[in-house]
């Protein structure tokens, strides 16, 4: 083992990083792309999570005690098998569920969906990326024909005239990702829209741009204001939209009726702010001769179950402007997790097969059944979304087992409490993941896996790019690689098909699997990716190998192999036009009344991950967000005697969870925001609900009818948190 070129282990900015193993191991940033030589906190950290005091070393089975106990790779593993084929035996095969993860690397999320396909024959696989990109990936296929978050590079954004961020807090979730966007702040261009003074929200302050604090879950009718807006001040372009649109008069029908005063009732934004959003907007756009605009979609408006329809009234709006395929403008999503790229292209998603197939399409189950060698009748048809495979788990006719890779569900899905108990009503749980996380505590087998710095793969980062991670160091005890796991349990199982344990294998068969897909990486292959001039620079999909080889012979345009930019010539509809789609407001799932009259909004802090499964173990991060907190405004603080630092309780229609109080000026008085990076008593995730959105399943994570209470009873929660 030696130094390696790589990238971070955790968000889809995938920022390049130089693994140092003279001394232990050590991370330093290098100049990629996306980070430009920068790191965040977490980046910087990461490679203590590899020797946390509890890492997982050796596979555990819950003995005749109750305990897990330390068991060998064949007991755990014949242990498995032989549970799979009894619960098959009785219940069929749909009796076994797999939940994978957006943090997987390309391989590994290729071979657990062939895995749940072909050694379990099940249909009920899901993953928590739909938890994060769903609802912006129903929209843009439904716009587009594809999904690819970004469709341009990052580095774009550094000429545009205005970026419009809908629900999305990169100064906290992507940090280095701001910079990109310094040069549209200097220029009064950057628009941020949420209901708290973020830390992105002030970087407006710093270049007379603009924030808009809607009241929460409204973005869809403040976007039809906008448009609104753009269609009375006849900007719309109207060339862009004969040429390159369908459906856009219908849209511009709707939007009549949402005038700025009508928009300032529902969503509590100022109307003369709402026009200065729209006359930045304007200014920048092509039509307009601006120098171009952009409009960014974040988890705030997307996790809703009217996500995709808000995310469609975003994309409207871009249309309106004419910005999609344009050169300079654009709209995009900002994918979150580590592969939530990539993880969602290659078949852990319950609908899809490798390449961004469909599985209900007979060409698609030929194509990849013939890779796969077996006969197309033999795959199963599509399972079920997350939130209901969850709900289903040792439910009558429901998986009576199931098998968690790379997610943390008790602490990360809607309704948490009712997660567990649906996990501890299982026949069988196993959970393989680096660290007893929270999840993992409850499985009958732990199964301890290798991670970022101790193996090879690939991700594919925000903008679809394709990029190499590389091994440093060996993984502690006996942890072994997920691809090696899958292969043994598949021979245990009698599975049809080859296994290969080798990622670099692995990825050359997921790119014959992705050949003539959308997401296309059939040129592409690890030694494509380190021989490539543009090293360390990565490929854009679709990269097919006619593709990779015009590109090499134009002389490697360093930071351009494969497609940089989607949807310059045409938009991947067989009529090459976008779609506008008709969508209209609603009225939220959870609405607020007189017993739980504040919204409850919840999401992320900059110190902590996710589940936090990784960064409550890093001690720097820990120390600088030791416990769940509770963001309220000063009003809404005096009226219930809450002060900074208080123990309050939050409850909704799920049920109750405490936090310290953290009184703060930069939210809106009728709004609580928690973060969700905490299980047990300070979960959030005790409050969400699962309500979920009829075309993507995405749940309401961003909205729930809350109320809220000093704790002056001494409860357990006050050792929990203190
Ligand atoms: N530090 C850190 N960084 C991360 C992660 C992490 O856990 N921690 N996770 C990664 C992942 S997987 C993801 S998906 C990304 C997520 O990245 P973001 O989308 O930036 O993160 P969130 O904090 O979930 O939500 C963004 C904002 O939405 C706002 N919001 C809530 N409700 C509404 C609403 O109704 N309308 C609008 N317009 N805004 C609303 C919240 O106030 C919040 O500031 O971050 C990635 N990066
Ligand atoms: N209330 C609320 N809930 C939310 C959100 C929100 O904004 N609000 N956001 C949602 C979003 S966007 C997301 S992405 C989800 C994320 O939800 P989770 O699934 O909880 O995400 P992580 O904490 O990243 O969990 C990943 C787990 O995999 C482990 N791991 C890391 N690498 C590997 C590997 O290679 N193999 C295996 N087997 N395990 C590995 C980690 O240690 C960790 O335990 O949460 C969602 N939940
Ligand atoms: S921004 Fe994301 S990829 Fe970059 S260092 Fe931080 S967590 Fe890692
Ligand atoms: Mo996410």
């Amino acid at each position: 083992m030696g130094n390696a070129t790589t990238h971070c282990p955790y968000c889809a900015l995938q920022c390049g990083m130089t693994l140092r193993t003279d001394s232990g191991l050590r991370v330093e940033p290098f100049d990629f792309p996306t980070n430009q030589g920068g790191l965040c906190q977490k980046g910087w950290s990461s490679a203590v999570v590899t020797s946390v005091a509890d890492r997982l070393t050796r596979p555990l089975l819950r003995g005749e005690g109750r305990d897990l106990v330390p068991v060998s790779w064949e007991v755990a593993l014949d242990h498995i098998a032989a549970r799979i084929r009894d619960i098959q035996a009785e219940y069929g095969c749909d009796a076994i569920a797999v939940f994978g993860g957006g943090g997987l690397t390309n391989e590994k999320a290729y071979q657990l969906g062939k895995f749940a396909r072909l050694a379990l024959g099940t249909s009920k696989i899901d993953y928590n990326g739909r938890f994060c990109m769903s609802s912006a990936a129903a929209a843009a296929n439904r716009a587009f024909g594809i999904d690819r978050g970004l469709p341009f590079p990052v580095t774009d954004l550094a000429g545009a005239g205005a970026v419009l961020l809908i629900g999305s807090n990169p100064a906290e979730t992507m940090p280095p990702f701001v910079r990109h966007l310094d040069a549209v702040r200097c220029r009064g261009g950057l628009l941020v829209i949420d209901p708290r003074r973020t830390r992105t929200a002030a970087l407006t302050e710093l270049g007379s741009g603009v924030h808009l604090a809607p009241r929460p879950g409204t973005d869809l009718a403040l976007l039809l204001g906008l448009l609104h807006i753009v269609l009375a001040r006849d900007a719309l372009d109207r060339d862009y939209l004969a040429q390159r649109t369908s459906g856009f008069d219908e849209v511009a029908a709707i939007a009549v009726a949402w005038w700025p005063e009508r928009v300032e009732q529902v969503c509590g934004v100022p109307v003369a702010d709402l026009h200065r959003v729209a006359d930045v907007l304007i200014a920048a756009s092509p039509r307009a001769g601006g120098s171009g605009a952009y409009v960014l979609s974040g988890r705030g408006m997307e996790q809703s179950s009217h996500g995709t329809a808000t995310v469609t009234a975003a994309i409207n709006l871009a249309l309106a402007l004419g910005l999609p395929g344009r050169r300079g403008s654009g709209f995009g999503t900002l994918t979150g997790q580590g592969n939530g790229q990539g993880g969602r292209e290659h078949g852990q998603k319950a609908d899809q097969l490798p390449g961004y197939r469909h599985i209900e399409d007979p060409a698609s189950r030929k194509h990849i059944a013939g890779v796969w060698g077996v006969e197309p009748h033999t795959l199963p048809g599509k399972g079920v979304p997350a939130v209901q495979l969850l709900d289903s788990l040792g439910r009558p006719g429901g998986p009576r087992a199931l098998l968690v890779h790379g997610a943390n569900p008790v602490v990360s899905a809607p309704d948490a409490e009712q997660v567990s108990r649906r996990l501890r009503g299982l026949d069988l749980l196993v959970v393989a993941d680096v660290v007893p996380s929270e999840t993992a505590q409850l499985a009958e087998v732990v199964l301890p896996v290798t991670q970022w710095a101790e193996e090879e793969g690939t991700m594919t980062t925000l903008e679809g790019r394709i990029v190499r991670r590389r091994k440093a160091v060996d993984a502690p005890g006996a942890a072994q690689s997920e691809l090696w796991i899958w292969a043994e349990l598949a021979r245990r199982l009698g599975a049809p098909s080859v296994w290969p344990t080798e990622p670099a294998a692995v990825f050359d068969e997921l790119a014959r699997a992705s050949a003539g897909g959308l997401a296309d990486y059939s040129g592409v292959s690890h030694d494509v990716l380190d021989k490539a001039q543009a090293n360390n620079r990565g490929i854009y999909w679709p990269a097919t190998e006619s593709m990779l080889r015009f590109d090499l012979e134009q002389g490697d345009p360093a930071d351009h192999l494969g497609t940089p930019r989607l949807f310059l010539d045409r938009f991947a509809h067989p009529d090459g036009r976008a779609r506008a789609v008709v969508v209209t407001p609603r009225e939220p799932a959870d609405p607020v009344r007189r017993e739980a009259p504040i919204h409850l909004i919840t999401g992320r802090l900059l110190h902590h991950y996710q589940s936090g499964a990784q960064t409550r173990r890093v001690p720097e991060l820990l120390e600088a967000a030791p416990a769940p907190i509770v963001e309220l405004h000063p009003e809404l603080a005096r009226r219930h005697g809450i002060t900074s630092g208080a123990l309050v309780a939050i409850t909704t229609a799920r049920g109750t969870a405490y936090a310290r109080a953290r009184v703060s000026l930069d939210i809106r008085p009728d709004t609580v925001f928690m973060p969700f990076h905490w299980g047990g008593l300070g979960s959030a995730n005790r409050l969400t609900a699962p309500t979920t959105d009829p075309t993507s399943g995405m749940p309401d994570f961003k909205l729930a009818a809350a109320s809220i209470a000093l704790v002056t009873t001494a409860l357990p929660a006050q050792e929990v948190l203190a």
